[in-house]
């Protein structure tokens, strides 16, 4: 809920348990997740790579060990997979890290929980999209990750997160909170009381499609956000995907709409301009254009026909989320100030809005791209 903290347990000490020899050099504050605390620590010497480290957030991930477990079952799968049949580019997969205990997590003194992860050697990720180009790599990047988990049943990895981007239940909460909170409606609230109102009737979509058979449960990233595609510094090209705990058994309509909520508006989701944001559909035909290269070997037709509500639905449901957890108090995400999930949630607002107002021109790049 608030900046990572320095009342830590020596972040280099907890760092040392998953360093393999080399002494740690530094650990410092690194990324902007909402969820968990990230730090990257510095070995000592040049032979040693740098790592993440991460203090896994247990309030949301209440099983951290399933995590792992998860972690580790398809990092291998994948690993494994691209040793059999390499990719005709470089791709990477992040590795979890052992203790010298050769345990996949840390448990503190204080009881926080801490995972190692590989850093992907000579790459940076950015927080919104340069270029068309750009956005093609994306779209490769998380087309590729499908791809490789595809044929990984989704029974072999564990729901770690129950309900999430299940968006009825979401509304369903948003339900409960909205009765039990003495709402102080100023402007803001009250539109946001009305957008919600105005669109729930819609909101089981997927879910509904998920019960009649017409969309597959598959394995998902969960997070696909763009700054969690890693670009080789080199080449410019797409190699690695990140941030790998909400990968789980789901529909990979989720991912897609998280990704182009995400890639599509150029202002960013933590601006607080929020009435400028709008969803950029040469980025989003980018985007499509990137991951269809590599998903149009396993959608169906289908699969397509709900793209165009995964795309308005994840931006709807993400508003949702933030605008539900300020009137709850800011219990989930990590917030700066108290106004912080308000504003994140008219960011999600506006960009839903300017989804809708696209519509026949999404639908339409959605067909030309079948
Ligand atoms: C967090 C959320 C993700 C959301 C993102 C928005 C979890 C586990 O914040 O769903 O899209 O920035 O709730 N992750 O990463």
């Amino acid at each position: 809920m608030s900046d990572p903290p320095t009342h830590y347990p020596s972040l280099i000490a907890v760092a040392e348990r998953f360093a393999s020899g080399g002494a740690i050099a530094a650990v410092e504050a690194f990324g902007s997740g909402n969820i968990n605390d990230t730090f990257l620590a510095t070995v000592e010497g040049t032979s040693h790579l740098p790592f993440v480290l991460q203090r896994i957030n247990t309030r949301v991930f209440r099983r951290p060990q399933l995590v792992m477990k998860n972690m580790s079952i398809f990092t291998r799968h994948v690993r494994d997979r691209l040793q059999h049949s390499p990719l005709s580019r470089r791709w990477e997969v992040p590795r979890v890290l052992l203790t010298t205990e050769e345990r996949d997590h840390w448990v503190e003194a204080d009881g926080s929980v801490w995972r190692a992860i590989s850093f992907i050697d000579g790459s940076e990720s950015f927080d919104a999209m340069h270029d068309v180009d750009h956005a093609t790599e994306v779209g490769y990047a998380l087309g590729t990750f499908h791809n490789l988990i595809s044929d990984l049943s989704p029974a072999q990895l564990a729901d770690t997160l129950e309900g999430f981007h299940i968006t009825p239940l979401y509304l369903q909460h948003y339900d409960r909170v909205v009765a039990k909170t003495a709402v102080n409606l100023s402007p803001e609230v009250r539109y946001g009381l009305e957008f919600v109102r105005d669109r729930a009737s819609w909101c089981a979509v997927l879910e509904t499609a998920k019960t009649q058979g017409k969309l597959p449960l598959r394995l998902m990233h969960g997070d696909p956000k763009v700054n969690n595609v890693m670009f080789d510094r080199a080449t410019g090209k797409a190699v690695s995907m990140i941030d790998l705990d909400t990968v789980k058994p789901g529909l990979v309509h989720y991912d897609i709409g998280d990704c182009l909520r995400s890639g599509c508006n150029p202002i960013g989701e933590e601006t607080e301009q929020w009435e400028t944001v709008y969803f950029e559909p040469d980025l989003c035909e980018g985007i499509l254009r990137g991951y269809l290269s590599v998903a149009q070997d396993f959608l169906t037709d289908s699969d397509y026909d709900y793209l165009f509500d995964a795309i308005r639905l994840i931006a709807f449901e993400l508003g949702l989320r933030f605008f539900t957890d300020y009137l709850a108090g800011n219990v989930y995400f990590k917030v700066k100030h108290p106004d912080h999930n308000l504003l994140r949630a008219l960011v999600q607002f506006q960009l839903t809005q300017s989804i809708e107002f696209q519509e026949t021109a999404i639908r339409a790049l959605i067909q030309d791209l079948r």
